[in-house]
Parts: C-alpha cells; sequence; structure tokens
C-alpha cells in the first residue's frame, strides 16, 4: 500500500501526478487549526505532508502520529518546531537553493524601488501630478556607489552581495554568525559587528531566518544608530524588526525610507500606518514569487518528500540527525 500524504498546496498538474505515483494523495485548502480538526482521520493516517504555511508544532504532532515526513514549499522554517519533529523522528524538508537569485532581485528592487521613489513617482504621474519638469521633491537618492550593508550571509545575502557589488559599485559590508570567505574574496565583502553595520550602512539589507536570537533583534535602538539617510530592506521574516519601532523611526525621519515584502502579520492590515507613508514600499512577500521560481520550489518540495519516504535524503534536509 502507498503511504498517504496530505497535500495542503496546490501543485502544478505534472508534479502532481508524479506524487500521485508514489503515494496516495490527499489534498485540503490549508494546514489550519479548522482544517486539521476537520479532516482529523486523514492526518491520523498521513506519513507525509507537504505544502506551505501552517504551524506544525508538538500539538499537530500528537494528531498525526504515523508521520514521517514534512516537506515546505519555502527555505524558512520558522512554523516547524524542529524540537518536537526531532522527537518524534519526523523528517523536515525545505527548499533553499532554487529561490535564492530570485529572492535576492526581489531585494535589489526593494533598494531601487525606494531609494529612487519609484512606487511615489508612478503613483503621482497616475494621478496626473506631473505637469511640468520635475522640482526636486520628486529626487530620491543613488544606489551606486553607497554602501551596502547585508545583516545575514547565507545564500540570498550573498546572491545580493554579487548584485550590489558588480551591478552597483557598491562596497559591502556584512554581519553573520561567522565569516563568510567567499563574500570577502568574491566581493570584497567586510566583516563588521552589528553596531558598525547599523552605524555605516546606506542600505540596511535583512536577510535572516525568524529564530529566537533573531525575533525584534532591529528594535528602537538599532534604529536609532541608522544614518537619517539611510534606507532598511527586509526580505527574511517580518518580526526580525521591531515593527513598531520602524513605523515611530519612519515617522520621526529616524530613516529614510524602508522597503519591506515581510510583515510581523500577514497579509498586512490594511490600517497598518506603513500604507500610510510615501517612504515606504510594502510588498506582498513576493521574494520567490516568479512562475519559474514557485514551479522550482514546488517541484523540489515533491522530489525532497518522496526521497524523504523512500530514504535516500541526500539534500534539503533540515534535520539530518534523525534520519541516523
Ligand atoms: C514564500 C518564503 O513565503 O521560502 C520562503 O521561506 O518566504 C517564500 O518563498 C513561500 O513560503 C512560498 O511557498
Amino acid at each position: 500500500m502507498k503511504p498517504s500524504v496530505v497535500l495542503y498546496k496546490a501543485l502544478p498538474d505534472d508534479l502532481r501526478a508524479r506524487l500521485d505515483a508514489h503515494f496516495t494523495v490527499t489534498e485540503i485548502s490549508a494546514l489550519t487549526p479548522e482544517t486539521l480538526s476537520q479532516h482529523a482521520d486523514l492526518f491520523r493516517e498521513a506519513e507525509g505532508i507537504l505544502g506551505s504555511g501552517g504551524k506544525v508544532d508538538g500539538a499537530f504532532l500528537e494528531k498525526a502520529p504515523k508521520l514521517r515526513a514534512a516537506s515546505t514549499v519555502s527555505v524558512g522554517f520558522d512554523n516547524f518546531d524542529v524540537d518536537a519533529l526531532n522527537n518524534c523522528g519526523v523528517v523536515l524538508m525545505h527548499t533553499p537553493t532554487v529561490l535564492t537569485d530570485t529572492v535576492a532581485d526581489t531585494m535589489m528592487a526593494l533598494v531601487l524601488a525606494t531609494a529612487r521613489r519609484v512606487v511615489e513617482s508612478a503613483d503621482r504621474v497616475r494621478a496626473g501630478e506631473w505637469q511640468g519638469s520635475i522640482s526636486d521633491d520628486w529626487f530620491g537618492i543613488d544606489v551606486h556607489h553607497k554602501k551596502m550593508g547585508i545583516l545575514g550571509m547565507g545564500r540570498i545575502g550573498l546572491a545580493l552581495a554579487q548584485r550590489a557589488h558588480f551591478g552597483f559599485n557598491m562596497p559591502i559590508l556584512y554581519n553573520a554568525r561567522k565569516h563568510h570567505e567567499e563574500a570577502e574574496q568574491r566581493f570584497d565583502a567586510q566583516y563588521c559587528d552589528l553596531d558598525t553595520l547599523l552605524k555605516e550602512s546606506d542600505f540596511l539589507c535583512i536577510s535572516l531566518p525568524l529564530t529566537n536570537q533573531t525575533h525584534h533583534l532591529i528594535g528602537r535602538e538599532e534604529l536609532a544608530k541608522m544614518k537619517r539617510s539611510a534606507v532598511l530592506i527586509n526580505a527574511g521574516r517580518g518580526p526580525v524588526v521591531d515593527e513598531e519601532a520602524l513605523i515611530a523611526a519612519l515617522k520621526d525621519r529616524t530613516i529614510y525610507a524602508a522597503g519591506l515584502d515581510v510583515f510581523e502579520k500577514e497579509p498586512l492590515p490594511v490600517d497598518s500606518p506603513l500604507l500610510t507613508m510615501p517612504q515606504v514600499v510594502a510588498l506582498p512577500h513576493i521574494g520567490s514569487a516568479t512562475h519559474e521560481t514557485r514551479y522550482g520550489m514546488a517541484k523540489d518540495a515533491v522530489e525532497n518528500l518522496i526521497a524523504a519516504l523512500t530514504g535516500k535524503v541526500e539534500k534539503n534536509c533540515v534535520n539530518p540527525q534523525v534520519l541516523k
């Protein structure tokens, strides 16, 4: 008998067919407390789950006693309690490589959009405000040759450094848990402590996962250390930045602008003060959202689940220790 799998994200037909060839698959709309109780029988039998979004913690695992593998269509896995998975011997698979360039492109788009006031200017044109040659109240700030500060030098940070160094002649500063030799050799990136990064960066780009250590890493004190002309970009996870402190800093002009793809609460509530500020570019978590990359992520997630449930895991595993 084929193992039972609960799918909580729609897949392209060809990938769904691959999954069906290996497993008995039942698709549900999403992974929420409601669907969990609604489909309790399915989860009780499930050996695998595949999807994105939704909390997978100790309480979930109690309801899925036969679970052996979870495959997330994302690089981030902050909605999984990895300790609880380890205790239950559940393998967690993710998609860390396929989205790197796409997310770095999104970050660069936010850098350009905020600095050059792209969204705001386009809105003003649409509103009929372009009536003659533009005055300096339309001007933005340069990107090229400015200091690019990268907080978190993983795959995405490295791809951002490459764009900034070769494409925009930007000196690269970075802070990470440890030195990144490749970034230093290829892009002349300078390692510095967080304080120096905050003080020196013209663009502070956050590319960190959400963990207990990174939650609210950037708060009121950190924002106060930044240059008044600096721009904050976050495309990692919203709660790395204390959003209330960021709103205050933008209101007080402590920093120049913010480009945000992620928020403490998603979708961003429509009454968020961030949406009233022209110096904020807010995107709906589109970091990896291109047709090509989302297909690639789904494909990796399908292959990851097949590998995990057939005991042939070679890559993309968050907790390989449970395989031993
Ligand atoms: C999407 C992401 O949010 O990969 C991640 O960690 O944040 C994004 O790519 C999403 O999870 C795609 O399903």
